[in-house]
């Protein structure tokens, strides 16, 4: 029988504003995921549709999926395994504040995109100039995501009070170095934000040092991907084991697992910026170096869960083959929803994270930075474990805090497969196209994939269409979702008051390795590493003084260029002019 943990009404109300409002905000993000494949199969050719611009829809998808959803349910997610595993919580006011901040900054930022105040895609790269409200907005939203880490700290430290021999639950260690993670690498954007965008956004600063703000976006940009992956790592680790029918292979895994993330998520942004003129090879080669180390983690777990499911597998049936196992596992079974959800995101993150390591090859990197191949690469990841373990656990979160029993749990059950059927198409035509050479961020529609305009590419066509196909597929997966969560958020509430989670034990009962039970040297060895990474880029980037630079002005407006450009970029000007 599963241990029911009472928590507060308080932490019910930021529960389900912190799953209920990402999952309804979802309905815009997937929409214009889908309308992002139709306008660039040039089944749509036109610079908007319904009120919105192609680029507008891909800020807002870009934001609403990947910033708004992830954040709001880890938070989401470290409540619930704090109040699970310590049985504590952080005080009300601090849950007010923090849930405040966060809702209050997405609105704004919402109300920027929407305005057409903010067409800056996610990654808001300078110089594309958004209004001021979107840069508080966003600041608003990361300071409000800290507020809890802070709370759960004090939880950690007065629950080791109390239990000094005791092993910090998994699941608590995994949370607590996820927002170290994110606290560290967030401060680098919020610096960003805050000194430099906002107030040139405002026309306070003239200019700013535009590789010295990608280089801080990315400091903080690959961690990001971390702190979306890392909530479900916890569920693969504490949950999907038990889900399985199983038990975890390691625990001594998991902990190294989550401490190798802690030191390398972060001094290893630059390998999103192997095309930025002024950082030196020598740093993009360390900092391709330290990427390959975070796979190692990763590469851990698959080992590790892949043998915890395979545990799971003989307990569930005989099978004498090396493979059998896997049958045995509880594919499909609608009053194990959870498991479909877990499973189905690993198996998609077996092509999203080999596809992250030929993008972390310098030389191969050249071939596909900037492609549509990218997308095919994060779609499999962040679309992948990452969307499908925050909506399977998200439902499990809101079906306890409610006590509504999940409606249509046969539906729920089919939409993970359906969604890695899909993304098998969506990201296999956008990789495909990548490698083909087709952009990434660009609406394809009104030029390349225009059979009457000079730049048609013919070869992009399949690429596009079966881009088109998966997304109708993922975007009928997510209806499916909906239908459910809906009815279960307006279903009677009548099960039992308290919170339950599908505890695992562990196969091997490990000594203690102390090394893996504390933070403190770890955390040392992060800033050492993030120096090392990372004062040398910094520096060669605020070398950087503008001059080099085609005087650019955000918004777009034309410039007299007989005055303010070379004489060398003016003739490749006239040119164009010619050409007109
Ligand atoms: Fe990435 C760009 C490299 C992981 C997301 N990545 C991106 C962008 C995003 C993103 C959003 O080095 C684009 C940003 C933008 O807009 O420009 N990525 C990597 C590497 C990893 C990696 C080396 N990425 C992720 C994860 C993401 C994510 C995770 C989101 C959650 N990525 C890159 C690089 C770029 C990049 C370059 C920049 C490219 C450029 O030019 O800009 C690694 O962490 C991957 C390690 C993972 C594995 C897979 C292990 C497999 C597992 C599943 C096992 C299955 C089991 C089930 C057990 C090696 C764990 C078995 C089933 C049974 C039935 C038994």
């Amino acid at each position: 029988m599963k241990e029911r943990i009472q928590i507060s009404k308080a932490l019910k109300i930021h529960l389900g504003i912190l799953v209920i409002v990402p999952f309804v905000l979802l309905l815009i993000g997937v929409y214009h995921g889908l309308m992002q494949t139709i306008y660039r199969s040039g089944l749509l050719q036109d610079t908007s549709f319904a009120g919105l611009d192609y680029y507008q829809g891909l800020t807002l998808h870009g934001v609403i999926n990947a910033l708004v959803l992830t954040t709001f349910v880890a938070v989401a997610i470290g409540y619930y395994v704090n109040a699970y595993f310590l049985k504590r919580e952080i005080p009300a006011a601090m849950m007010h504040a923090s849930t405040s901040l966060m809702v209050v900054g997405t609105l704004l930022a919402a109300w920027a995109m929407l305005a057409g105040e903010a067409t800056v895609l996610y990654t808001f790269y300078p110089p594309l100039k958004a209004h001021p409200l979107f840069y508080l907005g966003a600041a608003l939203l990361l300071v409000g995501s800290w507020i809890p880490f802070f709370g759960w700290t004090v939880n950690y430290i007065e629950w080791k009070k109390e239990h000094p021999d005791k092993k910090v639950p998994l699941a608590v260690m995994g949370n607590l170095v996820n927002f170290t993670i994110w606290f560290v690498c967030s401060l680098a954007v919020a610096y960003e934000v805050l000194v430099m965008l906002l107030p040139w956004s405002m026309g306070i600063k003239e200019a700013i040092n535009i590789p010295l703000s990608r280089t801080l976006f990315w400091f903080f940009g690959h961690a990001l991907v971390y702190f979306w992956l890392l909530p479900a790592y916890i569920l693969f680790y504490t949950a999907l084991p038990k889900l399985a029918g199983g038990k975890l292979y390691s625990d001594t895994a998991g902990r190294v697992v989550f401490l190798l993330f802690l030191i390398l998520s972060i001094p290893i942004g630059v390998h999103h910026q192997f095309a930025e003129p002024t950082i030196q090879q020598n740093i993009k080669f360390f900092q391709s170096i330290l990427t390959y180390g975070v796979a190692l983690p990763s590469l851990l777990t698959a080992f590790t869960i892949a043998a915890s499911l395979e545990y799971a597998g003989r307990q569930n049936g005989t099978s004498k083959n090396l493979f059998g196992w896997i049958k045995n596992l509880p594919w499909f079974k609608s009053d194990n929803y959870l498991f479909s959800y877990l499973i189905c995101g690993l198996i998609i993150f077996i092509l999203g994270g080999s596809t992250g390591m030929l993008l972390a090859s310098y030389s191969l990197n050249g071939v596909m930075h900037n492609t549509a191949f990218l997308p095919g690469h994060f779609h499999m990841t962040v679309a992948g474990p990452v969307f499908l373990a925050l909506l399977g656990f998200g439902m499990y979160m809101l079906s306890n805090i409610m006590r509504k029993k999940i409606r249509h749990k046969r539906l729920l059950t089919i939409v993970p497969y359906l969604w890695i059927f899909g993304m098998l198409f969506f990201s296999g035509g956008l990789m495909w196209g990548g490698l083909l050479g087709e952009p990434r961020r660009t609406n394809l529609g009104l030029s390349y994939l225009n059979p009457e305009n000079p730049l048609f590419r013919a070869d992009w066509v399949p690429t596009t269409m079966l881009a088109v196909f998966g997304g109708i597929i993922m975007t009928l997966a997510f209806v499916l979702f909906f239908i459910s969560f809906v009815a279960t958020v307006f279903g009677p509430a009548t099960e039992a008051e308290g919170i339950t989670y599908p505890v695992t034990d562990v196969i091997h009962k490990e000594k203690k390795i102390a090394i893996f039970h504390t933070f403190k040297p770890w955390v040392a060895l992060m800033i050492v590493l993030l120096a090392l990474a990372y004062i040398p880029a910094i520096q060669q980037t605020l070398k950087y003084t503008g001059e080099e630079a085609v005087p650019y002005n955000p918004d777009g407006t034309k410039m007299d260029l007989n005055e303010e450009i070379p004489d060398e970029l003016l003739y490749q000007h006239n040119i164009q002019k010619e050409n007109e």
